[in-house]
C-alpha cells in the first residue's frame, strides 16, 4: 500500500484544500494528514477561526483523507515519514524546495496551488461583507 502524507492549517475549509488532498490521496492509496495543532499555528503566526478539534474532525469528514494526525512542530516530518511508513510527502508549491532534506526518506513533490482561493481571502471578502 502506497501511503501518502501532506501538511497544513486547514482553517475555513475551501476547495483549493480539497483540490490539494484529492491529487495527494490520487498518488497513493492511503493519505495521511498531519493537521497543525493550535500551538503550532502560533509558532507559524497564524491563528485559526476552527479549533484544532473542529479543524481535524472536519479533515476527517472528507473521502480523500484515510486518517489525520496531529502537527506540533517543524522537527517531526522525519520521525512522521518513518512511524507511518510513507512513501510521498506531499505540499503545495507555495513550499517548493523547502522539504527537500525529506528526499532520502520518501518520494517529495509539490503540486501547485489552486489560484483563487485562499483563507486570507475568505476572510478579507467576509470583513468587507461586514464593513
Ligand atoms: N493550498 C493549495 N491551494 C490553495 C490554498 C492552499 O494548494 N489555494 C495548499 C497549501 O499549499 C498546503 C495545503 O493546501 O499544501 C494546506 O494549506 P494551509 O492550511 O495554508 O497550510 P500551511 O499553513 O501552508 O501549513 O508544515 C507545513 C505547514 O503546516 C503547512
Amino acid at each position: 500500500m502506497k501511503k501518502v502524507i501532506t501538511y497544513g492549517t486547514f482553517d475555513l475549509l475551501h476547495w483549493g484544500h480539497i483540490n490539494l488532498l484529492r491529487r495527494a490521496r490520487e498518488l497513493g492509496d492511503y493519505l495521511v494528514v498531519a493537521i497543525s495543532s493550535d500551538e503550532f499555528n502560533a509558532i507559524k503566526n497564524k491563528e485559526s477561526f476552527h479549533s484544532f478539534e473542529n479543524r481535524k474532525m472536519i479533515l476527517e469528514a472528507i473521502r480523500y483523507v484515510d486518517e489525520v494526525i496531529a502537527e506540533d512542530n517543524w522537527e517531526q516530518k522525519v520521525l512522521d515519514v518513518q512511524k507511518h511508513d510513507i512513501d510521498v510527502f506531499v505540499m503545495g508549491d507555495d513550499w517548493e524546495g523547502k522539504f527537500d532534506f525529506l528526499k532520502e526518506h520518501c518520494e517529495v513533490i509539490y503540486l501547485p496551488r489552486t489560484a483563487g482561493i485562499s483563507t486570507t481571502k475568505i476572510k478579507e471578502g467576509l470583513q468587507a461583507i461586514n464593513d
